[in-house]
């Protein structure tokens, strides 16, 4: 019987990169225990978890004794060992809209710095800020409509016909504006709350969190 497998996350489930690792994981519907851990205390950089999880950082899968980390990465291990049909896809089926969504991924993770800064995902499962946007976090902000804009036609609800991860990770951006009232176009803010209302999101945003003082 293999282990019940294991997601380490941040303590107040603030990680974007582990939102979407745990969204993976319920989406898959595998069993799985999440153990939070406390970056702010250096919890990461002890020898019994960095010993394990290469580099150190959240999330970190542990699957059957092997240990993992990169949320896409993650993604993508489990797509490969849960494969459709029997389990949901993360990924879409065509070898270009599967390459888009990894692009999207990267991109995300790589880019829109100031949105990243100024919109911390505190401000999401939080309190909201109502410090405004400065112009170079309001720049990001329409790079980021444009390419949402770009792959989404017009009132669709997933980037790629079915859902994916990459709604998810796309989501959790738009959001940090969504959450904070900024402006953002209908039809993207209309696709963010339609991808923030799937049950696997709601597990992780609705999450007991660790009360702030
Ligand atoms: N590219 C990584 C980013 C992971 C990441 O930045 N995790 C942060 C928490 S949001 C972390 O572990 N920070 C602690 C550190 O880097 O020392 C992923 O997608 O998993």
């Amino acid at each position: 019987m293999p282990d019940r497998a294991l997601l380490f996350a941040d303590m107040e489930l603030c990680s974007p990169y582990a939102m979407s690792a745990f969204v993976a994981l319920v989406e898959k519907k595998l069993p799985f225990d999440l153990r939070t851990i406390d970056l702010d205390a250096g919890a990461h950089r002890e020898d019994a978890y960095r010993a394990r999880a290469l580099t150190a950082r959240v999330p970190c899968l542990v699957h059957d004794g092997f240990w993992l980390t990169e949320s896409s990465a993650i993604a993508e291990y489990l797509d490969e060992s849960f494969p459709p049909p029997h389990h949901v896809a993360l990924y879409p089926k065509a070898a270009r809209d599967r390459a888009t969504a990894r692009q999207i991924q990267a991109w995300l993770r790589s880019d829109l710095m100031p949105i990243r800064e100024e919109r911390s995902t505190h401000t999401i499962f939080f309190k909201p800020t109502d410090k405004p946007l400065s112009e170079k976090a309001m720049e990001s902000a329409r790079r980021l409509f444009h390419v949402a804009d770009s792959l989404l036609a017009s009132g669709a609800k997933n980037l790629f016909g079915e859902w994916s991860i990459a709604d998810t990770d796309l989501a959790i951006m738009l959001q940090r504006l969504v959450a904070n009232a900024d402006s953002l176009p209908e039809n993207l803010a209309a696709y963010a709350r339609h991808q923030w209302r799937r049950p696997s999101v709601q597990q992780w945003a609705t999450h007991a969190r660790p009360v702030r003082l």
